[in-house]
């Protein structure tokens, strides 16, 4: 009889054997080790790889971080803020220049030195009475341009403000004008044609665009020269 054992039993012998060296009592108990000794067996392949392990638990928390750096970006401005309690008052200011020529309730806008005669065209228009009187309440006499020189500067308030009385009448002695001062015209500047006396009521003087004179009535609304 052959003692070695067949390569077969050996395979089905191999597991108990590995099952008894866990147990070693059962070894002992049984007795089936065998007594025998062989050649060891070829190595056998490297078994597959095992399959990933789970994921591990989180770990601690970290510590804080460093403090950052100062941004950079400057923000809006905000809204302004309530105002201060008022300051000192200041110094006393410069004398400021002097204001427009006139007399309380009389101011004179448009106004011209000529030879010794200060002329001042009226603040406001009115009939021939009414700014008549403005120029004797402001102290002064209605103008009447004695020569082409001052009718010439008439004739430049007229420009700038519009339709001037002149400071003559014939309302004393029709067809005989007169000056403030009731002295007879040395100089006149008739447009031609005129002094007609239309309607048979034209006791005034007024101003033309292009410095010459037309007689009216005394009721239209025009403005005056002064003479101080
Ligand atoms: C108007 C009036 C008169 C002037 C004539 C000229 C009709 O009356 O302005 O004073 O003489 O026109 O045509
Ligand atoms: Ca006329």
């Amino acid at each position: 009889m052959n003692s070695t054992p067949p390569p077969q039993l050996l395979l089905l012998v191999l597991p108990f054997l590995l099952l008894l060296q866990t147990w070693p009592s059962l070894a002992e108990e049984k007795q089936i080790l065998p007594s025998c000794t062989g050649y060891p067996g070829i190595p056998g392949s490297p078994g597959n790889n095992g399959l990933p392990g789970r994921d591990g638990r989180d770990g601690n928390e970290g510590r804080e971080g460093a403090k950052g750096e100062k941004g950079k970006t400057k923000g809006l401005q905000g809204p302004p803020g309530k105002s201060g309690p008022s300051g000192e008052m200041g110094l006393k200011g410069e004398k400021g220049d002097p204001g427009p020529v006139g007399i309380p309730g009389f101011t004179f806008i448009y106004w011209t030195a000529h030879k010794h005669k200060l002329l001042a065209v009226t603040h406001t228009k009115g009939n021939f009475e009414n700014v008549l009187k403005l120029c004797r309440e402001a102290e002064g006499l209605m103008f009447y341009p004695e020569d082409e020189e001052e009718n010439s500067i008439l004739q430049s308030f007229h420009r700038k403000v519009g339709i001037l009385y002149v400071g003559a009448t014939d309302a004393k002695t029709e067809g005989t004008f007169m000056d403030l001062n009731n002295k007879p015209l040395s100089f006149t500047k008739w447009k031609a044609g005129e002094p007609n006396n239309a309607g048979g009521n034209e006791n005034c003087i007024h101003t033309l665009d292009n410095g010459e004179w037309n007689d009216t009535s005394c009721n239209g609304e025009f403005y005056t020269v002064c003479q101080f």
